[in-house]
């Protein structure tokens, strides 16, 4: 077995960004546009009145100030609510590839590797614009590396997962390095005309390089110690998206296909099992939770990383124990721990541990506890 290291990672937002402010304003115009357009069916109780949304609600409810869109056009016009993508044609780069091509040089960089050092590459995320060929081959053939690229869909846990298929390789020796990347490009799946979800998602790429200790020459080495996985379904976060609506005459765009949850009761079902699976692994490793420095968590909601950080330590997180992403970049599905891990990482020492963590859609909570070299 290989002792298995991260030895970079990379991170790329988009320019343009939407503030609580301006994604309210529109959808407050889009309410009330609807609601008096079907003022009598309402009154008369055929139609439900669509309540307004509020920018101090989303901050308080979420700690989401903003939220980085690839493409901002489009999202806030009320005649249409979401993004206009231009379209690409097949011998261009399509956009997902793009997303994840600036995020992997950027890990490549910092880990001090070429494209022939790497020989498998793994984009993960919530969603892949296509079904094949796999975005991850377009990135593999974008940046000249040799091997072989697959995708993997895992919500929420997409990043953590794919670590963990990156663990098992380099350790089996089946591969030398693995670059694995997660460009969420999550604003063509939201709803935004509906109020409970319109707030919560923004885009962003990430990426990160496993490989062996021998070649590890990043002077920011972090040794994986071990990796756990869990997944309990759940139909609590859901989108029913695919390709069976060409087939079952359901319209793709219907409101089910888009990002949809029952936000309450994932809080409530998924904090417990988060806290309980972090604790579990820690110890299993011979470790107990005070010996963990910093928990890179998953960013899907303040208020729950703050009650599974109670939970854990028995007190509230000191400042930059469990980092915080959402004011800039609200939950980016996957790569939420990533960019924790990204920005809040350089100040810890030799020795120092941490675990990198997400929980979501599915249900699904990956995590991997790390030593820094
Ligand atoms: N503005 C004003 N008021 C609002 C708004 C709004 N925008 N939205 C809801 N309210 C109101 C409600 O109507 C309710 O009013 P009342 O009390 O009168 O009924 C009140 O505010 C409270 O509503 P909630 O109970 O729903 O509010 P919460 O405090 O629970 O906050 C959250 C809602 C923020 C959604 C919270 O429940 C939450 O974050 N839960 C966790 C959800 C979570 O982590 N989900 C994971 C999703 S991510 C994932 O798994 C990846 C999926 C794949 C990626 C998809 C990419 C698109």
């Amino acid at each position: 077995m290989h002792t298995v290291v991260i030895s970079g990672t990379g991170l790329w937002k988009p320019e343009e960004f939407v503030t609580n402010d301006e994604l309210v304003a529109s959808y407050n115009a889009y309410a009330s546009r609807f609601n008096e357009q079907y003022a009598e069916a309402i009154t008369s109780g055929d139609t439900a009145e669509l309540p307004l949304s509020s920018a101090e609600f989303i901050e308080k409810a979420s700690g989401i100030k903003q939220r980085y869109t690839y493409c901002k056009e489009g999202i806030l016009d009320i005649d249409r609510m979401r993004p206009l993508l231009p379209v690409r044609a097949d011998d261009e780069l399509s956009h997902q590839a793009e997303m994840a091509v600036y995020a992997a040089r950027q890990a490549m960089t910092v880990a001090n590797k070429t494209a022939a050092d790497i020989d498998m590459v793994i984009v993960s995320c919530a969603y892949t614009q296509r079904a094949y060929p796999a975005i991850a081959i377009e990135v593999q053939q974008a940046l000249g590396i040799e091997g072989f690229g697959f995708d993997m869909l895992v919500a929420c846990s997409a990043a953590t997962f794919a670590l963990h298929r990156a663990y098992d390789a380099v350790a089996a020796g089946s591969a030398r390095c693995v670059l694995a990347i997660n460009p969420e490009l999550t604003t063509p799946q939201i709803n935004f005309k509906d109020r409970d979800a319109h707030f919560i998602f923004g885009d962003v790429s990430t990426a990160v390089i496993m490989e062996s200790s021998d070649t590890c020459t990043s002077d920011n080495g972090w040794e994986v110690l071990g990796t756990q996985a869990v997944t309990q379904y759940s139909n609590n976060i859901r989108s029913n998206f695919g390709y069976l609506s060409y087939a079952d005459d359901t319209d793709p765009y219907a409101d089910d296909k888009l990002f949809h949850q029952n936000g309450r009761k994932v809080f409530k079902e998924v904090c417990p099992m988060a806290a309980e699976h972090l604790r579990t692994q820690v110890e299993k490793l011979g470790f107990s939770v005070s010996d963990i420095k910093r928990w890179w968590l998953h960013q899907a909601n303040i208020n729950m990383n703050e009650l599974i950080a109670r939970r854990l330590l028995g007190r509230d997180p000191d400042t930059n124990e469990a980092p915080i992403v959402l004011d800039e970049y609200a939950n980016t599905a996957s790569a939420g721990s990533i960019i924790a891990f990204n920005l809040y990482n350089e100040d810890l020492v030799s020795g120092d541990l941490g675990v990198i963590c997400s929980f979501g859609a599915g249900y699904s909570i990956g995590s991997l506890v790390v030593k820094k070299r």
